[in-house]
């Protein structure tokens, strides 16, 4: 899990902690090892390929109802877990099969639910945006816009009861972010100092409009401002400034002096979900983001100038990636789908 990185900018300690103020950050950069990025590399590949598969299977017909892909944004999950702990959790929204892989559940579980079969994390009823894993802490999958924010919040306030050190990390978007119960939660998590970091991920829009049409404010690092929250603004493309951007919010957590808030700063690459014609944005932007800012390019990049992988040896990684991948696509479309019976199963009365 989490290795120590050296932070390079000394700013990680003094402005982002000021409790409320407009102020901002100096971007830390952590330096990583060899070792360090290789890990965020292989990682974010599998998120890559994976989601690509599931956008394949999804325009065969394969995968049923809503499917939102990650593609773009791999870092910022990376990043995060790369910071964490054992014992922290994840709870995220319906842009979530990122979060479960870096959170180490089965590809086989998680593309098996996509098309509903019986070897689906939740058997096969609970499709894209709803997949649990309690071994694993990874609390969902969530379709509501916001919801999960309260229930990060929940999960803080079990930590901080049971004692156990552990701190809940609840991702959400920008479009979520303006949303009612993210500003009770922060009052709350405030007022009792549970341990959460709030991750915004903001990557520009939501459905279909973007965050300065939609936002009154448009830094969101600065939403906890009038409950006294820190926050911060990450590069959400570059998995070292995310990993030590991390670890500074999970420390001031556990340290129990309360919540934190992550802006990160990232960009997805397909739509909103899989039958978004993306007219809200050009083609040129996209493809700047994709030329410029890819987040696995950079690590690519650096690993090839450090003389730390060759060509061979990404490729290599790349062939091993696609066939776990290749592999899980395989058993989701021959596991069988889930007994008729399984209809009065798992079901609240
Ligand atoms: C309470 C609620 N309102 C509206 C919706 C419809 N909806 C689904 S996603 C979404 C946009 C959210 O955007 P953002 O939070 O930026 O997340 P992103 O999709 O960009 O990851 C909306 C309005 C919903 N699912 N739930
Ligand atoms: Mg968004």
């Amino acid at each position: 899990m989490a290795t120590a990185s050296k932070t390079t900018s000394a700013s990680s300690k003094s402005t982002s902690r000021t409790r409320g103020s407009a102020k901002k950050a100096q971007p830390a950069i952590a330096e990583f090892d060899k070792d360090e990025e290789l890990h965020a590399y292989r990682e974010m590949l599998l998120i890559r390929r994976f989601e690509e598969k599931a956008g394949q299977l999804y325009g065969m017909g394969l995968i049923g109802g809503f499917c939102h892909l990650y593609i773009g944004q791999e870092a910022v999950v990376v990043g995060m877990q790369m910071a964490k702990k054992d014992g922290d959790q994840m709870i995220t929204g319906y842009r979530d099969h990122g979060h479960m892989l870096a959170m180490d559940l089965d590809p086989k579980g998680v593309m098996a639910e996509l098309t509903g079969r019986r070897g689906g994390l939740s058997k096969g009823k609970g499709g894209s945006m709803h997949m649990f894993s309690k071994e694993k802490h990874f609390y969902g999958g969530h379709g509501i816009v916001g919801a999960q924010v309260s229930l990060g919040t929940g999960l803080g306030f079990a930590n901080k009861y049971r004692e156990n050190g552990n701190v809940a990390m609840a991702f959400f978007g920008d479009g979520a972010s303006n949303q009612g119960q993210v500003y009770e939660s922060f009052n709350m998590a405030e007022l009792w100092k549970l341990p959460v970091v709030y991750v915004v991920e903001n990557n520009k829009y939501g459905m279909g409009t973007s965050v300065a049409r939609a936002s009154a404010t448009t830094d969101l690092s600065q939403r906890g401002a009038s409950f006294n929250i820190p926050g911060k603004q990450v590069d959400g493309m570059d998995v070292r400034a995310v990993k030590a951007a991390s670890e500074e919010a999970l420390e001031w957590c556990r340290e129990g002096k309360g919540p934190f808030i992550l802006e990160m700063i990232t960009y997805r690459y397909r739509g909103h979900s899989m039958s978004d014609p993306a007219k809200y944005r050009s083609k040129d932007e996209v493809q700047k983001m994709r030329t410029e800012h890819d987040p696995i390019e950079q690590v690519r990049a650096r690993l090839m100038d450090k003389g730390w992988a060759s060509e061979d040896d990404l490729k290599a990684i790349d062939k091993e990636v696609r066939a776990r991948v290749a592999e899980a696509a395989e058993f989701a479309q021959t596991d069988p789908e889930p007994d008729a019976s399984e209809l009065y199963t798992d079901i609240l009365l």
